[in-house]
């Protein structure tokens, strides 16, 4: 069968954030960035655009280096274990990435981010400045705002971070912290003076507006956005004196020993991910620039809130000045997310309160892979925050999952097999009736609304659309009732088996963006090889005669699931 394009025809560049390297993958990350990331790819894949899937660890900075510290471990020893740890999660989760990269092990990455850096440099955008900064003395080093631990100058909360207090929200610095001490040694802080260099993103307000503009982002993004320039731009340190990240490149004594702010090489990580993915698909390294510098490229990145700032600003902004690369098509941010056990408050995602649900722990229970992908996608927060109930999940694993899609796949499979034998049956055409074909149109209908959905970046619209249709697919099979009519009016029986054939084969393709390992099944029983199909073939019917297989059980009934307790 065919294969179709987009409208554009262009190529497609997707990354998904690079998770920091000290860390596990939760729930939250998930639903916010990973799987609508993944649905957008496989959809965009059955429409016949060529895509490429980025992502990777953000392996420097900060925070990876806190992680080693509470290890007693390398910034490189904890980076490579939890970027191998993030693998085996998305493998079972079905996110297939071109590439997973590693910002620390990327044989590119130094070069490219120091390149970047240089140019920018030398265009005249980034000023040296001096500033004052937290330092351990018996360490000798400079200790990053994270590094730091001391009282709230404004509400004397204890035990706040250097750069920001949790209690009353105030950003602190070396003058507002009292009692500072390093969180490396636990000795009381001094104060330094150390020279960065800053990028002055007041200079990049016209460009920021102009991408946005056109940018493809949903509107709360687009709002926290032009807030941002209504307020103004501010100039932002590119530089750190920490050990653990991308030498600063350039001739300067005050330059020496110090890194590249992780949140400056971070986002260059998508292209030197993409470097090293042209590299292991011999095509050579410098085929990045079709996709990085193409106008045969769109360019597409999905995060989470948090991360607005530094890809709807900062990375424009870089960009914008290095000059040479291309603005994204758009940016498709989510929300966080929020969890409730069963008796209990909305609570936050945390670790430490022991609300953070883990992927390592959903891939080793054994709980099938399209239950979580299903549930997180129908609750996903693409306009608000929205709330994981794991009680929720199970209950509608068996109410929609198992009872309304996987018993209608089940039963039709099952009765063709046992009215007509193991085949998609031939019907007369004159025994097509009104019913069938209102059951067609909204098949038809269903399929142009989910594909305008998709294309929306609203993947909870998608699948409801898609798992309305299921019910309707049930409710039309309980109207033609083929278990009695076979006893008398045969051909009848099979337009309605074969028409409900027809919803299955759809379901096949459609679902596939959704729930990847369930649809291999459906295809299984089909003997359909998904490989070769497109998107526009999920309107078309198997040919009368295809050969089934037996139905497998797509969606077996629940009673537990691992996390109904995992806060109690
Ligand atoms: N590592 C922050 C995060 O994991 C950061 C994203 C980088 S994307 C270039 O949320
Ligand atoms: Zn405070």
């Amino acid at each position: 069968m065919s294969t179709t394009t987009t409208p554009s025809g262009k190529k497609l560049l997707v990354t998904a954030a690079l998770p920091y390297a000290n860390g596990d993958i939760h729930i939250g990350h998930l639903s916010g960035v990973y799987l609508p990331a993944d649905i957008y790819v496989r959809f965009k894949r059955l429409r016949g655009t060529n895509v490429r899937f980025i992502c990777g660890s953000d392996d420097y900075g900060v925070a990876i280096m806190l992680r080693a510290t509470a290890e007693g471990k390398t910034p490189a020893e904890v980076a490579h274990a939890y970027h191998a740890s993030h693998k085996a999660d998305f493998d079972g989760l079905g996110i297939n990435f071109d590439i997973y990269g590693s910002t620390s092990q990327n044989p590119h990455h130094i070069g490219t981010s120091q390149e970047i850096f240089k140019k920018i440099f030398s265009k005249g955008y980034f000023e040296k400045q001096s500033s004052r900064q937290f330092y351990d003395d018996s360490k000798q080093m400079f200790l990053p705002d994270r590094f730091v631990k001391g009282t709230c100058g404004y509400c004397a909360a204890a035990d706040q971070h250097g750069d920001q207090c949790e209690n009353c929200g105030k950003m602190l610095d070396v003058d507002t912290v009292q009692n500072p001490r390093s969180v490396v040694s636990g000795n009381p802080a001094s104060v330094r003076e150390t020279f960065h260099w800053f990028l002055d993103l007041s200079r990049f307000e016209g460009a920021v507006s102009k991408w946005l503009e056109t940018a493809e982002v949903r509107d709360t993004s687009r709002r926290y956005v032009q807030g941002l320039l209504s307020t103004g731009f501010i100039k932002r340190s590119m530089t750190r004196d920490i050990d653990w990240g991308v030498p600063v490149p350039i001739d300067d004594v005050d330059a020496k020993s110090k890194v590249l702010y992780v949140w400056f090489d971070a986002p260059i990580g998508y292209i030197s991910n993409t470097q090293q993915l042209c590299a292991e698909r011999g095509e050579g390294v410098e085929h990045y620039t079709d996709w990085w510098k193409s106008e045969d490229c769109d360019i597409l990145h999905f995060i989470g809130e948090d991360n607005t700032i530094f890809h709807c600003v900062i990375w424009i902004a870089m960009l914008s000045s290095e000059g040479s690369y291309k603005l994204p098509r758009g940016v498709v941010i989510n929300q966080f997310l929020n969890v409730q056990f069963p008796g209990r408050e909305v609570e936050k995602i945390s670790k430490s309160r022991g609300t953070a649900l883990w992927m390592k722990d959903y891939v080793a229970s054994g709980e099938n892979p399209d239950t979580l992908r299903y549930y997180l996608t129908m609750i996903a927060p693409e306009r608000a925050r929205s709330t994981f109930k794991p009680d929720d999940m199970l209950q509608r694993h068996n109410s929609e999952l198992a009872n309304v899609l996987g018993n209608f796949v089940h039963r039709i499979v099952s009765f063709t097999h046992k009215y007509v034998g193991p085949h998609v049956p031939d019907y007369l055409e004159e025994k097509v009736s009104d019913t069938d074909k209102a059951f067609v149109a909204l098949l038809e209908k269903a399929f142009h609304d989910t594909t305008e959905q998709l294309e929306g970046y609203n993947f909870r619209a998608a699948l409801e659309v898609l798992m309305e249709f299921a019910r309707s697919c049930n409710r039309y099979v309980d109207e033609k009732a083929p278990w009695t009519t076979r006893k008398t009016d045969m051909e009848t029986t099979k337009v309605t088996l074969a028409t409900a054939l027809k919803a299955i084969h759809f379901f096949t393709i459609v679902l596939t963006p959704f729930m990847p390992f369930t649809t291999a099944k459906m295809a299984a029983t089909l003997n359909l090889d998904l490989a070769k199909l497109c998107w526009d073939d999920a309107l078309r019917a198997q040919p009368a005669g295809s050969t089934l297989k037996e139905p497998q059980i797509l969606f077996a009934k629940i009673e537990t699931s691992i996390w109904l307790n995992a806060a109690i």
